[in-house]
């Protein structure tokens, strides 16, 4: 039986539309910049928060209403579950979907009962998959809910909590190989520390790095191909993670020799409580040939933590989409809506608003960043504020033709700088409005 069954498909109707459940502005064969929408945006609705969160916060239960499931934590209610999932991913027009192995299949006495629980959901999920023609755009291990990882998994002072971390993962990856993953997510989790007395952080970094090479290293043998992540989080669970925004991920993958293996999967409401916008986390991300996926959602200004919420500010999504765009477009990656419905929206049509009023919101910012390149005068901006760099001695220094003494030489000739051109932040600032 349908688990939606009064939704067919969520079709395209265009921005006069005053259908709830359709699109305005996400028109999936539409092209921009002479890629179709689907393909520019690769839209994946995520497993935990659309199909395991329940709407419990620290203050009080689930409040969610989920028919389908039947109460219990058997391996046939998580089949039937995965079922639902992609009724839903196929209602909604998304073309992926992403997981953490613990949220499809329940954990089982030991870690053998465990893995054969996830083979047995896998299996349907493979159906379902080839069934629909959705793909899996990257899987995970969740490092983080179980209390053996209390103390952090590959960070962990227990040494058996690391190997048997490494055994999940392993596990994690010949399932998102058998899956035909695009990708591979390693989000730190309790990768962190609560306080420095009782932590060795050099260990614990030396330890997360060799866990690392040994997940490349077993993808490699397998012949798994996607491509690895890794996800910047400033804080929780932890009150310092180590993987705490884009550069600080840079600077380990750099220092362990792990940054031809790994980009980057930068998320909004991390970058928010890193104190950094989500353009400049796609931005040192980009600068560094390392910006792979976005997990797509909004924090709320007003609150000091990961809320989740589904993104639908136009002005974020645009920021969003110019720098996917100037980096050349997703390959692997994609807009992951790692967002979840409020704890009041608890009706499952909700699922369905929200994704909706996500993906229109991306595939505004997708239209409005393609017209603000066509139209070009942002661009021809900044590249015009740079031009002493183009000539004469600007072009000079870029060429290596220059060291401090020569410069100082230039300078006591000429005896004072050119002198410098406004940043028209304001003008600028007006400029993008225009578009939006
Ligand atoms: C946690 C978070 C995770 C990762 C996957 O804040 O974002 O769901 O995306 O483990
Ligand atoms: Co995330």
């Amino acid at each position: 039986m349908a688990a939606f069954p009064e939704i067919t498909r969520i079709g395209f109707e265009g921005p006069q539309s005053k259908n709830p459940l359709a699109f305005r502005y996400y028109n999936a064969d539409e092209l921009v910049e002479g890629r179709t929408m689907r393909d520019h945006l690769r839209f994946s609705v995520v497993y935990w928060h659309t199909f395991r969160g329940t709407g419990s916060d620290p203050f009080g239960p689930g409040t969610a209403q989920r028919p389908w499931e039947d109460g219990s934590d058997s391996v046939e209610n998580a089949q039937n579950r995965a079922r639902v999932a992609f009724e839903f991913i196929e209602k909604l027009g998304a073309p992926f979907y992403a997981f953490h192995d613990r949220d499809v299949a329940p954990e089982g006495a030991n870690l053998a009962e465990t893995n054969r629980n996830l083979d047995a959901v896998v299996k349907v999920l493979k159906e379902e998959q080839q069934r629909t023609g959705i793909k899996l755009l990257w899987g995970t291990a969740n490092l983080f809910s179980n209390p053996r990882y209390m103390h952090g998994a590959a960070t962990s002072p227990n040494a058996e909590a690391f190997a048997f971390a490494a055994a999940q993962v392993k596990k994690a990856l010949e399932t998102t190989k058998e899956l035909d993953g695009a990708g591979y997510v390693f989000w730190g989790g309790r990768e962190g520390y609560q306080n420095l007395w009782n932590t060795d952080m050099k260990r614990e970094l030396d330890h997360l790095a060799k866990f690392l090479h040994m997940a490349v290293d077993y993808a490699k043998e397998i012949g798994f191909a996607g491509q690895f992540y890794i996800e910047p989080k400033p804080k929780e669970p932890t009150k310092h993670q180590y993987d705490s925004d884009a550069a600080a991920c840079l600077n380990f993958l750099r220092e362990y020799d792990l940054l031809p293996h790994l980009k980057l999967n930068l998320e909004t409401n991390h970058a928010t409580l890193a104190g950094h916008t989500m353009q400049h986390e796609l931005e040192v991300a980009g600068a560094a040939g390392a910006l792979g996926s976005i997990d797509a959602n909004t924090g709320d200004m007003l609150l000091g933590w990961d809320t989740d919420q589904f993104p639908t500010d136009v002005y974020l999504t645009t920021q969003c989409m110019l720098s996917v765009l100037k980096y050349g477009g997703f390959t692997s990656g994609g807009v992951n809506f790692d967002a979840k419905v409020r704890r009041e929206s608890f009706e499952p049509i909700d699922l369905f608003y929200a994704h909706i009023g996500g993906m229109d919101a991306f595939a505004r910012g997708l239209k409005i960043a393609a017209a603000i390149r066509a139209d070009g005068r942002l661009e021809e901006f900044r590249r015009s504020r740079y031009a002493s760099w183009d000539g004469g001695l600007g072009a000079e220094i870029e060429a290596g033709k220059h060291d401090f003494k020569s410069l100082e030489q230039a300078m006591l000739r000429k005896g004072d700088a050119a002198p410098n051109q406004s940043g028209r932040q304001e003008m600028l600032e007006n400029l993008i409005n225009t578009y939006l």
